[in-house]
């Protein structure tokens, strides 16, 4: 039994691996299967570009597969980079300088206008066409300046309220237990055994 999911981020799949450990599917990444083809993502939501991914794959390899499409909304900015979160500033652009140019872009907000989310979709495509998708978020607001060496993208500045620090301090035990990803796949996991 096993379970291909579709991405190209070691960020993401470091987590998946663990959230997924007891799923019991072989887990296995796009690095894993030999596929290096770009996927267009070109939907409109994180749902419809999760559900591009998972479908590409499963089309082209008739086996079950695994997408997650996600991004970081962040009020004062109207919601953006949102579904654009890895080509904002461009694709090669560094996450010091994303971070920053957010940061930058709140210097003149309060802190109760600091407000932001991840929002992770996860689908599931199937070789026979069914296709399952569930979501997951949290909330918190965009810190003063980068902060912590876990995790990826834009983690350094999003500030947890409960744990009064960013997703990029805690481990990855941790950040999965109330991420947007954990929340998202935890559903999917359910869904799937179901
Ligand atoms: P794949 O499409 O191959 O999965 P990607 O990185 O292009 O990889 P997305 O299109 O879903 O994936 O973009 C999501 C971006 O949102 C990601 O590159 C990060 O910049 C940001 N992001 C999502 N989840 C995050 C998290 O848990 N921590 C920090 N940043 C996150």
């Amino acid at each position: 039994k096993r379970i291909i999911f579709a991405t190209g981020n070691e960020g993401k799949m470091k987590e998946v691996r663990m959230i997924l450990a007891d799923l019991g599917y072989e887990i296995l990444s796009l690095k894993d299967i030999g596929y290096d083809k770009e996927i267009i993502e070109d939907g409109k939501t994180f749902e419809e570009n999760a559900l591009i991914k998972a479908r590409t794959i499963a089309n082209e390899r008739n086996e079950i597969v695994l997408a997650d499409d996600s991004g970081l909304e962040v009020d004062y900015m109207d919601k953006q980079p949102g579904i654009y979160s890895a080509r904002f500033l461009g694709e090669d652009t560094s996450y010091r300088i994303k971070n920053q140019y957010i940061i930058d872009q709140l210097k003149d907000a309060k802190l109760e206008e600091r407000t932001a989310r991840f929002v992770c979709a996860i689908a599931c495509a199937f070789p026979d066409g069914k296709t399952l998708t569930t979501r997951g978020t949290i909330e918190g607001y965009i810190g003063y300046e980068e902060r912590g060496e876990n995790g990826f993208g834009y983690d350094p500045i999003f500030m947890v309220p409960e744990f009064n620090c960013t997703t990029s301090e805690l481990d990855l035990e941790q950040k999965n237990k109330i991420s947007h990803r954990g929340k998202a796949l935890e559903a999917m996991k359910k869904l799937i055994s179901a």
